[in-house]
């Protein structure tokens, strides 16, 4: 049967702002305080959904998350109405409240990490909500994630949705951010590529000194098992400690792939080269293009401040692909001609197509964080919700609620307002109607 690789972006929610809550992520600590907008954030993610449904790709939207998450500030012990919580939290924690307000679910490569039926034993497509233990602020995010995937992709037929893996640093899970499916054609079975930052109960084992590495070799060896993989196709690779330290936070900071390619910095992994004859070997078809980088031509500091490797490799047809990179790629003359060779090189990739994604981008967030992939083969793609489908209709429908609903100046200072909370629940009952969602948000759910 024929499949598709289709692209879930995550909808920039009302709420988007710069608190710098993410260390080791240099965009999100250098943007700190700094004025968001979070209508152009969100403008800017649907214009890429739409340019893409545009040329054909199978394009999806991924709900945002009810922020600010009052129930989680009630755990904490914040109490009254929800008016008095924002305000007790923004008085004796103002680092907690913004935490609880943070817009980082629209970065749905952390939202799961996802496998494709040909590639699972049982013939479903499985997904794992990531637990994102590392920052408290994105370990909020996995419960409605999993409501939100799980309206996404209904039923059990086809889709099969796991728990996220339990909430502790041993089993620190990023999601598809650390992970890389090879293969022939999409609906062929793949390569699972599972990329951790450190090992959790051998502490033996190299690991960063300066920022933490989010990913254990043991979270990734627990979704390979949950999601029933072919352990033959399956490749675990450690990052260098050194680039995590530069500011690789993710290993789609310093890699992309796609089908029969990988492109990464030379730095990317521990022993790349023990890495890249594994990734040969486990990819038995086909030679698997592998595209080096070295570190003359582009520091690991220059991938990081421009985020080439967080760009999206899709499949034109079979031996053509097109690489969406943001626009700081062009702004940086020697990325920008690293790109021009690149493209005169033999290899798929043919086309480049640059995007303002600037208002995620000083998060840390580009082409690639924004998008979850999930191939899907005809059946599954008719058993997706279809009014999570990119369309005219569904891009104009956004477009308006956007505008009604969406300030376009927020400052850390204004969480605490009420009447954001007021606007972002109204903002979230209509869109759960528009993507056809049912009642996953907390606020719909518990009444309140
Ligand atoms: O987890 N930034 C996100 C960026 C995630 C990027 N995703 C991928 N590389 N796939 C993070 O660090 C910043 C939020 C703030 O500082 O307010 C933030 O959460």
């Amino acid at each position: 049967m024929k499949a598709f690789e289709a692209n879930f972006d995550g909808l920039v929610g009302p709420t988007h702002n710069y608190a710098g809550l993410s260390f080791g992520n240099v965009a999100s600590e250098k943007s700190q305080a700094s004025v968001s907008n979070p209508r152009l954030a969100a403008k800017q993610g649907l214009a890429k959904m739409k340019a893409l449904h545009d040329r054909g790709f199978v394009q999806g939207v991924l709900a945002p998350q009810e922020r600010p998450d009052v129930h989680t500030l009630r755990r904490l012990g914040f109490s009254g109405s929800d008016a008095q919580v924002l305000h007790h939290a923004a008085r004796q924690a103002p680092r907690i409240l913004e935490a609880c307000c943070s817009a980082s679910s629209m970065w749905t490569a952390n939202a799961a990490t996802v496998s494709p039926s040909a590639d699972a034993l049982d013939g479903r497509v499985h997904f794992t909500p990531a637990n994102l233990t590392n920052k408290f602020h994105r370990s909020i995010e996995h419960a409605t994630t999993g409501r939100i995937l799980a309206a996404t992709f209904p039923g059990d037929r086809h889709f099969k949705h796991h728990p996220a893996l339990p909430g502790i640093e041993h089993f620190g899970d990023e999601g598809a951010a650390n992970h890389t499916r090879f293969c022939g054609h999409y609906g062929e079975p793949g390569v699972g590529f599972f990329v951790y930052g450190r090992h959790a109960f051998d502490l033996s084992q190299p690991r960063p000194g300066r920022f933490p590495a989010r990913q254990t070799l043991e979270a990734s060896q627990a979704i390979a098992r949950a999601h029933r993989l072919d352990s033959a196709r399956v490749v675990f690779a450690q990052q260098n400690p050194a680039v995590i330290d530069a500011g690789v936070f993710h290993n789609d900071v310093i890699a992309v792939g796609n089908r029969n390619l990988l492109l990464c910095h030379e730095q990317a992994y521990l022993e790349q080269a023990r890495v890249k004859r594994d990734l040969q070997r486990a990819f038995d078809g086909e030679p698997l293009h592998i595209v080096e980088v070295s570190s003359a031509q582009l520091s690991v500091s220059e991938a990081v401040g421009s985020y080439l490797f967080n760009s999206q490799l899709l499949s034109l047809d079979d031996d053509h692909m097109l690489m969406v990179v943001p626009e700081e790629c062009r702004e940086n003359p020697r990325v920008w001609s690293l790109l021009q060779a690149i493209l005169a090189e033999d290899n798929p990739i043919s086309e480049i197509e640059v995007f303002d994604l600037k208002q995620s981008m000083s998060n840390g967030g580009g082409p690639a964080c924004l998008r979850l992939r999930v191939v899907l083969n005809e059946a599954e793609l008719a058993a997706t919700n279809p009014a999570t489908l990119m369309s005219d209709a569904l891009f104009a429908r956004l477009n308006r609620w956007i505008d009604t609903h969406y300030r376009d100046r927020l400052a850390p200072k204004d969480l605490a307002d009420p009447q954001l909370l007021y606007e972002s629940r109204t903002a979230l009952s209509e869109l759960t109607e528009i993507l056809a969602l049912g009642p996953i948000y907390p606020f719909q759910r518990q009444g309140g």
